[in-house]
């Protein structure tokens, strides 16, 4: 399985709702989505989650459902994104098999080293700094941070694709690229840009 370097996670903002930010990121030029809904009900999310799946696929993109495992079929997703507070990645995967996605949520090198025992595909590391996206920030890393994590993963043989992730501008990509991170994983760095299309090409032609 050939993991995407940026992967999207929806927002809904006074511009968007959850599908057209989806929309908006694939128009752009992303082929990774994260559906994540935060404060919505399961079944409003199956059924965003459902709308998303038929645009992804126009696409060829893969798409990953933040938090609900059981949620992953039904939708016909590829994976599913998890959290400390969420299903364990160990009974997440025995629930789905080899062949689903299934990244983990970390913020210090313990995370990682857990999630990477327990058979997760990827992680998202962050925040790298401040932003108003996610409620609950975990500790901010700054660069210096993970630099200092990828190099005891490194120290400890550990191999998995790392996703920064929040509050990442472009001019962090070439920094975070440099110290070993294998992706990045963005909302407002597409929201908020005047030309999301622009954005995306110049980070893709610093990242390949
Ligand atoms: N976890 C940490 S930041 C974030 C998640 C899910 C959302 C993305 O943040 P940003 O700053 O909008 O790219
Ligand atoms: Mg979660």
């Amino acid at each position: 399985m050939k993991l995407e370097k940026i992967q999207f996670i929806t927002h809904n903002n006074s511009n968007y709702n959850y599908l057209e930010s989806a929309i908006l990121a694939l128009e752009s030029g992303i082929r990774f989505i994260q559906l994540r809904m935060k404060n919505s009900t399961i079944d409003d999310i199956k059924t965003i989650g459902k709308k998303i799946k038929i645009e992804c696929d126009k696409y060829n993109a893969t798409l990953i459902i933040d938090d609900y495992v059981e949620l992953v079929n039904e939708i016909g997703a590829d994976g599913v994104h998890l959290g400390k507070e969420d299903m364990p990645i160990a009974e997440a995967r025995k629930i789905l098999g080899k062949d689903k996605i299934i990244g983990g949520t970390a913020n210090v090198f313990e995370d990682i080293l857990k999630h990477y025992k327990d058979g997760a595909d990827y992680i998202g590391l962050g925040p790298l700094r401040f932003t108003s996206t996610k409620q609950g920030l975990s500790p901010i890393l700054g660069l210096e941070g993970y630099k200092s994590i990828i190099f005891k993963c490194k120290n400890e043989n550990i191999n998995i694709p790392i996703y920064a992730i929040g509050g990442i501008k472009p001019e962090d990509i070439r920094d975070l690229f440099s110290i070993g991170v294998y992706g990045i994983a963005i909302s407002s760095l597409v929201l908020e840009s005047e030309n999301p299309i622009k954005t995306i090409k110049e980070i893709k032609e610093i990242i390949q």
